[in-house]
């Protein structure tokens, strides 16, 4: 009994010095969360993610696996990919002529034309909860903390109660596709352990030996499902007792889950065509067999490390001291050190969720990343790609994290070869299209929501991340085999669907529809900016992969092409073709300037007219908005190089749009708002959209000292960036290719000083760049800064 004992003392000391102490990047709690949505914690691997409420008597961690999905094939009534069996295109050309003969046409009328009725469309489901009860003597808790780790993905709880210590750690590993949680404590622990699922699917629970194992189907569509739990100890017992396991022991217990469903990202039948769900979770379970939770832990670390430790962010304000809850309660209120707190830590925790929900091998990171705990989540959790889809993934590159990228491009891959027959269904064109929303099962044609339906530019959109992972990563093999198809795919489309405008004869899109507000006219500005950066992009890459028949048709129809960018008569960037801008209208959504974020066409420097009538645009849309809306106002504010109204925009966000446990809220929760301020927030210290590095280019007063490091810019080069109030001190950029480089920085007004690590040659402001070299550039003491 001693030695038990011993070892689980020995185990909580282990353990501590385990931790990563620096507060930084903890989100840390004094109380268990009640509510899901708010104040649970989320951990994840991309494919599983659980919530961890951290009770003291009963912990749940609610579980969801990406791809439990209800609706698509297997569906009772059938499956039809949002497409109807006949042809529309003669019926969607005369909408659009209309509209280019001047009609007014009511949202409500075209959808009665043009939408669909959302037919099994699904959604993402709750996998269930695992719940761990503790026999308890009631006696009073102390010291209570509940804590998520960004720094090592690890959620921890902590309490005494009965003059004995407990703590628990829990992680979703990647390496080992399963969830692992370790409890300890220095008295004995009795639990009950069980896996309960919604009662929207069949359920057989087979509980044996230290196992317990729960499988079964969706009832909507069939879809397999299976977990597989094993309890582990090392003294003590694990006993099967109804459908539950019973556990007493004195030793560490550890709780190894794995969950897979039958589900894979290919049109079609979206099935594994082979095995079984239960089969492959009881493999993985099995992998982990007797390997040592510390063993366990240090894979998970590892993995994890590699990807977030790349980048640093200080805005030189220490650790918090107090809890997040009240650090997000408080922000704004006067304390300078604690708001910075907050920024860092909400910065890294974007970063943190992107690598939880987005790993390569399973779908993108939906709505609601991977975190779900309904059966009819709102808008079903699925993937909006009028905005949403696209927002989670701009931080990917920006804050080198290009590894969470595959599942996007493979859910694009996948969604192709339907969207064809969207292009063709309702276009009668080649190519590659799809609308305004998406689930896990290829669908891809419009529904029926007058004021939103209509989005067709949403494949040329979704193009732009896979040039952009060229830009970044220089990587001319993905630039032939992955984007170069899909990008070539939309391109064809619009080259088919263009319409020429019988007043001016430019191309434009028509039926057009600015998202979600209207109204229907041709040629609004967002569709066009939308096709002249795919098409800019893609003549750009058919040079590259050498298809210069196609770069020529891009260019003739580039040229002829209407590019959605006018000033309009209150100096605003018009939203539409005709200058109707209501300058009183406060809607969310300001997709004409697209062009300025995430395109790049609008330009403070290269075309400042366009960039001052932007600024009206923002002006009169006010700051106040829902969570996503305000984080892409981030960085249309940094594009626009006005770093204190950026910074208004995430205090604004931080303020009125984040939950207690940080997570984005529109409302309700949706993680796009997350990914949207951290890209954000780099935009604010790099940018490299318009052929060169600048550095800083919207520093707030707020930020009056930091640094960065780790951060991309576009031809491979990670940049460290040191400032202070007088600008950048220091700057530090490592490049993974050759070629020029070009770098805007107030440091270059001054005297500085230039180190090349690789070769010893002096380098300037315009350098041509080695692969693998290192570049430092130092203000020097002579420059004459007050703070030097
Ligand atoms: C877009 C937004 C809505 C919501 C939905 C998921 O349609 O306009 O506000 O965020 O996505």
């Amino acid at each position: 009994m001693r030695n038990h004992r011993l070892t689980a003392a020995a185990a909580l000391l282990a353990l501590a010095s385990f931790a990563h102490a620096d507060g930084n990047t903890i989100l840390w709690y004094d109380k268990p969360a009640t509510d899901w949505e708010k104040e649970a914690l989320p951990i994840g691997n991309g494919r599983i993610g659980a919530m961890v409420f951290g009770g003291v008597d009963s912990e749940r961690l609610q579980i969801s696996e990406k791809s439990l999905w209800t609706g698509g094939p297997g569906s009772e009534g059938g499956y039809d990919f949002g497409l109807p069996a006949d042809s529309q295109a003669d019926l969607m050309r005369s909408v659009g002529k209309q509209l280019l003969d001047g009609a007014q046409l009511k949202p409500e009328d075209v959808a009665k034309q043009l939408g669909r009725k959302m037919h099994n469309y699904g959604d993402y489901q709750s996998f269930g909860d695992l719940i761990i009860e503790r026999e308890t003597d009631g006696t009073p808790v102390s010291d209570y903390r509940r804590e998520l780790d960004l720094d090592t993905a690890i959620a921890r709880v902590s309490f005494k109660q009965g003059g004995a210590g407990y703590r628990r750690e829990y992680f979703v590993s990647y390496p080992d596709q399963v969830l692992i949680a370790r409890w300890y404590g220095t008295s004995t622990q009795k639990l009950r352990v069980k896996f309960a699922v919604p009662d929207n699917r069949t359920q057989q629970v087979r509980v044996a030996g230290d196992g317990l194992q729960v499988t079964g189907a969706l009832k909507s569509n069939g879809l397999k499902y299976a977990a597989v739990l094993r309890v582990i100890t090392e003294c003590g017992s694990v006993t099967a007792e109804g459908d539950s396991l019973r556990v007493d022991s004195e030793c560490p217990i550890t709780f190894v889950l794995s969950a897979r469903t039958d589900y894979q990202m290919k049109y079609p039948d979206y099935r594994i065509a082979a095995g079984d769900p239960a089969t492959i979770a009881l493999i993985e379970n099995a992998a982990v067999g007797k390997r040592k939770f510390m063993a366990l832990a240090i894979v998970h670390k590892e993995d994890y490390q590699a990807l977030f430790r790349r980048v640093a962010l200080t805005l030189d304000a220490g650790a918090p001291r107090m809890s997040t809850d009240r650090l997000r309660a408080q922000y704004g209120s006067g304390d300078a050190a604690a708001d910075r707190q907050l920024e860092q830590l909400y910065f890294q925790y974007g970063r943190y969720l992107l690598i939880a929900s987005s790993r390569a091998g399973s779908l993108p990171a939906n709505l609601q990343g991977v975190w779900n705990d309904k059966a009819t989540p709102p808008w079903n959790a699925d993937y909006h790609v009028n905005i949403n889809l696209q927002m989670n993934y701009w931080p990917a590159e920006v804050a080198n994290l290009t590894e969470t990228t595959p599942p996007l491009f493979d859910f694009v891959d996948s969604l192709v070869t339907p969207g064809k027959l969207a292009a063709q269904r309702y276009f009668g064109a080649n190519g590659w299209t799809m609308f305004l929303n998406t689930n896990a099962w290829g669908y891809v044609g419009p529904i029926d929501w007058p004021t939103a339906f209509w989005q067709p530019e949403a494949s040329a959109w979704l193009a732009q991340h896979f040039y952009e992972h060229y830009l970044f990563s220089q990587d001319t093999e993905f630039l032939k085999k992955r984007a170069w198809p899909v990008m070539k795919g939309a391109a064809e489309f619009w080259l088919d669907a263009l319409v020429a405008d019988p007043h001016d004869g430019k191309l434009v899109v028509s039926p057009s529809y600015s998202p979600e507000h209207g109204p229907f006219t041709a040629g609004a500005s967002m569709s066009q900016q939308i096709v002249a950066d795919l098409f800019a992009n893609t003549s750009a890459a058919a040079q590259l992969v050498g298809d210069k028949a196609f770069a020529k048709r891009v260019d003739e129809a580039l040229a002829k092409l209407d590019r959605g960018l006018r000033v309009g008569k209150s100096g605003q960037l018009q939203e539409w073709k005709a200058d109707i801008d209501d300058m009183k209208e406060d809607h969310r959504h300001v997709s004409h300037l697209f062009a300025l974020h995430p395109g790049h066409a609008i330009d403070p420097v290269k075309n400042p007219e366009l960039a001052a009538a932007a600024r009206t645009t923002l002006d009169a849309r006010g700051d106040a908005s829902t969570g996503w809306s305000r984080a892409w106002k981030i960085n249309f504010w940094a594009r626009l190089h006005d770093g204190d109204r950026a910074h208004k925009l995430l205090a604004g966000l931080l303020h009125d749009s984040t939950l207690p446990n940080l997570w984005d809220t529109h409302p309700p929760f949706q993680i796009d708002g997350n990914f949207g301020a951290a890209a954000g927030m780099i935009e604010m210290l790099l940018q490299s959209q318009s052929g060169e590095l600048n550095i800083l280019p919207a520093l707030p007063k707020a930020w009056n000292k930091g640094s960065v490091s780790g951060i991309r810019a576009r031809g491979d080069v990670t940049v460290d960036i040191a400032w202070d109030s007088c600008g950048a001190s220091k700057l530090v950029l490592a490049t993974g290719h050759a070629g020029p480089v070009a770098l805007r920085s107030s440091l270059f007004e001054h005297a500085f000083d230039a180190s090349v690590k690789t070769d010893g040659t002096l380098a300037s402001r315009h350098f041509m760049a080695k692969r693998g070299g290192q570049y430092t550039f130092t203000r020097a003491a002579s420059a004459g800064c007050a703070d030097h």
